[in-house]
């Protein structure tokens, strides 16, 4: 279509008028975005058919990974970067007088997810393109994504996402492609040559469109699939129901995405949405299946169908249903198939986000499946009774059933052949605690597979600055095999590159700092030290403690002429889920923390708290580049893994955290002299959990600065915020501090003043950089994929 810049330039122009209507000189920027978008669509549009063409002819296994959130967040600029086209195009479009980067940010970040999860899975559709690994993505194509976030008055406001306002240039509608999904009715049982045979009847139906987006590999012929699933009416309406009723239900299913990253909420909307990506998903699966083999009974051999989190499990019984009931199996092959096809990734293991379905919601929801569901647990149960004879508590523990309610993730892992948690400690305490029973039982099923990020997107498109002093030094190779950036390691020391590592840095800092000021009138000083938490507000995550931190230095500032600083801005970034009230507040009080130490004319040249309103992808791509400090402060054993964490280390920021999640395997690869840690290690929290013994009134008592902060909550320092601490002052105190933040408050004052010291040692601060970009390529998210690959999903390259 374009090998050169002036043929780019033609093409576009073209382009242009035709698909816009109007000259160039009229056109906007969005033009211009839907313009390029479309030049991209139709440049892979041969590769895109080719490897589904491929696909089919090879009858090789394929994977297709089933999340609730894919967390894409920009496209365009990925799309080029990965087709090697983005400095042609950049260069072209300089010529015609208009810059890339504005094009792009035009761009709506496709926001379908809350944090972690989502974003790790779009990170492995970038992997599994890149590696040629025939591996999709299946979702729900949602008309809001997670919502916008305005802070009025230091106070969270949410506002309806619009990501498909100005239309989707990456999707294709393919309505031939519809399926039929079926809600509440009831079973019809009947005798047929002495099977007994079910049929789901009265059901109301509900047709999944799918929408499906190009995967683009990086520099590779593959273009794999993200098929996103919209709900609409389907052809034959209820007969006793209202049709804008019907019609208002039906399209409510795929309208918003749930706002909720870790506390289930249990509303059937919900698990409408999750039966509805299962069985549209399944059903497209096993209809290309069919087509291709004429029969179901090698599934296995030829499909991979991986469950992100419990979301998806419904995924078990549906596969279960076409078996049995469309296929005539008998329940031994199907269950030997469909355990065989299906494997599941734990992501938490707070108990509060482990989803538990009242029956009585499920059963009349999903008939058939609960029907089967019921199958599943009577026979496991007895399989139980088998091997543990007697053991009424175990069993009644372990059921996936039991009073009331279905256990999805007690489901998943009996209906998987591999269970996989995302970080060396998270799977140990899978193993130990949260799901020891059943480790215990089946120890085969369990395996660790360490998340990784794309370091593509991270690093190579977020920060091109530093991407170019990497190559200068060893070469593009670690561009495709990301652990070749070990060969940094020599570089470290070396006083010209650490010199170019300060310089880039700071670049991308001024480059933040003028987005700051743009934004919110703050100036705040590049060369402070950039101190950076962005993730997703919770109390286990431990926000509080950095605040409380900054209270203290403030309080510090204040009260003694003589005690100074190393300037340090400290930059937050969050979303609250709309109905955690205590996360709300937090973010309340970093603001009205903020409010006091930025227009103190007496400490505001030390001390700066900035807090980025609408933290999503494009802008945490701002974001990364510009830290020097990486905090990962979470209550050991909380955080499964944390990814963040890598994308930060990639970029040279060092991290400041506690022995948590991938924070250990960070520390195994860069060694306690290129980390901060500090605070209480998982085995002790959880003996603490245990045991009990922590008194944090004690901690309250012993250290009169720790007090100081603690009854500023609710001594009337922040005026503008009245009696709104109040749950934070409790939760600490009459609470207990379930999350041992005062507990840990000493120790991190003490690592923060490491943090402050060592920074002013400029080599060793530069070394330290340097190396935690040498050990990055680890964990990146091309080693976790290939991991998945081989020792779960056994899918090769499609070359
Ligand atoms: C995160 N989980 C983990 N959940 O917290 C994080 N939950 O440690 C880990 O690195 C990441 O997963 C990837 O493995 C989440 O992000 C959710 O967002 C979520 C969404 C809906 C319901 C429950």
């Amino acid at each position: 279509m374009f090998s050169n810049k002036d043929e780019f330039k033609k093409t576009f122009l073209k382009r242009l008028e035709t698909l816009c209507g109007k000259r160039f000189e009229e056109s906007t920027l969005r033009d211009q975005y839907n313009t390029l978008g479309n030049m991209v669509r139709e440049y892979i549009s041969q590769n895109w058919i080719q490897t589904n063409e491929r696909n089919r002819e090879r009858k090789q296994k394929q994977v297709y990974y089933l999340s609730i959130e894919f967390l894409l967040g920009r496209l365009l600029g990925s799309n080029l970067l990965n087709l090697g086209i983005r400095d042609v195009v950049e260069e072209g479009l300089r010529d015609l007088g208009i810059s890339l980067e504005d094009i792009e940010e035009s761009e709506a970040d496709a926001g379908l997810g809350n944090g972690g999860l989502g974003r790790l899975a779009a990170c492995f559709l970038d992997s599994l393109a890149s590696l040629d690994l025939p591996g999709h993505g299946c979702g729900i194509r949602y008309k809001h994504g997670l919502f916008d976030q305005k802070i009025v008055d230091g106070y969270q406001v949410e506002l309806p996402e619009q990501w498909l306002r100005h239309g989707n240039v990456w999707e294709i509608r393919k309505e031939e492609l519809a399926v039929e999904v079926n809600f509440w009715g009831k079973v019809e049982i009947s005798q047929q040559n002495g099977r007994l045979t079910f049929r789901h009847v009265d059901s109301e139906k509900v047709m999944a469109v799918p929408y499906d987006m190009p995967i683009i590999g990086y520099h590779t012929k593959t273009v794999n699939t993200l098929r996103l699933w919209s709900a609409e009416p389907a052809k034959t309406f209820p007969i006793h129901k209202d049709v804008m009723q019907y019609k208002r239900e039906t399209e409510a299913i795929s309208e918003f995405l749930y706002p909720d990253d870790t506390h289930e909420e249990g509303k059937i909307l919900r698990l409408k949405q999750q039966y509805f990506l299962v069985a549209a998903s399944i059903g497209s699966i096993v209809r290309a299946h069919r087509r291709q083999h004429g029969h179901l009974r090698e599934l296995h051999k030829y499909v991979a169908i991986h469950v992100n989190d419990t979301h998806p499990v419904l995924a078990i019984p549906e596969l279960m249903r076409i078996l049995l009931d469309e296929e005539g199996m008998s329940w031994e092959d199907a269950w030997h198939i469909t355990t065989n096809t299906i494997s599941y990734t734990n992501h938490t293991t707070l108990s509060e986000a482990l989803e538990k379905w009242p029956i009585h919601i499920f059963q009349p929801l999903l008939p058939r499946i609960y029907m089967i569901v019921e199958e599943i647990n009577e026979r496991f149960c007895r399989d139980l009774w088998n091997h543990y004879p007697g053991d009424w508590k175990r069993i009644e523990e372990m059921a996936i059933i039991a009073h009331g309610l279905v256990k999805m993730a007690h489901l998943a892992i009996v209906g998987s052949h591999s269970v996989n948690g995302v970080a060396k400690l998270h799977t140990e305490i899978l193993k130990k605690r949260e799901m020891r029973l059943f480790y215990e039982f089946e120890p085969q099923k369990f395996n660790n597979k360490t998340n990784g990020v794309t370091h593509r997107r991270w690093l190579l498109k977020a920060n091109p600055e530093l991407s170019a002093l990497i190559t200068d030094a060893i070469g593009d190779r670690w561009m495709k095999e990301p652990q070749a950036l070990i060969e940094l390691k020599p570089y470290a020391s070396d006083p010209a590159f650490q010199q170019t590592l300060a310089k880039v840095k700071l670049q991308r800092k001024a480059k933040l700092a003028k987005r700051i000021d743009e934004k919110m009138g703050i100036a705040v000083d590049e060369s402070s030290i950039f101190d950076v938490q962005v993730k997703r507000l919770h109390a286990y995550k431990r926000q509080l403690l950095n605040v409380l931190h900054i209270m203290y230095l403030y309080n510090r500032l204040k009260e003694d002429a003589s005690f100074s600083i190393y300037p340090r801005t400290f930059i937050f970034g969050a979303k609250a889920s709309p109905g955690y009230y205590y996360a709300k507040r937090i973010i309340k009080l970093i603001h009205s923390v903020a409010e006091k130490v930025n227009k103190d004319k007496q400490t505001n040249e030390q001390l700066k708290v900035i807090f980025l309103e609408n933290y999503r992808v494009s802008l945490a791509e701002e974001i990364f580049p510009a830290a020097d400090v990486s905090e990962q402060i979470s209550t050991a054993s909380k955080e499964a893994s944390g990814t963040g964490n890598m994308k930060f280390m990639m970029n040279g920021a060092i991290t400041l955290g506690t022995l948590d999640g991938a924070n250990v395997e960070i520390l195994e690869a860069v060694g306690a002299e290129n980390m901060f840690l500090f605070g209480l290690t998982a085995d002790e929290v959880l003996s603490y959990y245990e045991n009990g013994g922590y008194r944090s009134h004690e901690y309250y008592h012993h250290d009169k600065r720790t007090k100081q902060v603690v009854d500023q909550l609710i001594s009337g320092f922040f005026q503008d915020a009245h009696d709104h601490f109040e749950p934070i002052y409790d939760s600490l105190l009459a609470q207990n501090d379930e999350y041992f933040v005062l507990r840990d408050f000493a120790a991190y004052v003490e690592a923060q003043e490491k943090v402050e010291q060592v920074y002013q040692e400029r080599e060793r601060w530069l070394k330290m950089s340097a190396i935690n970009i040498a050990h990055s390529g680890y964990f990146a998210s091309d080693r976790t994929v290939q991991e998945y690959a081989n020792e779960i999903w056994d899918i090769h390259p499609v070359r």
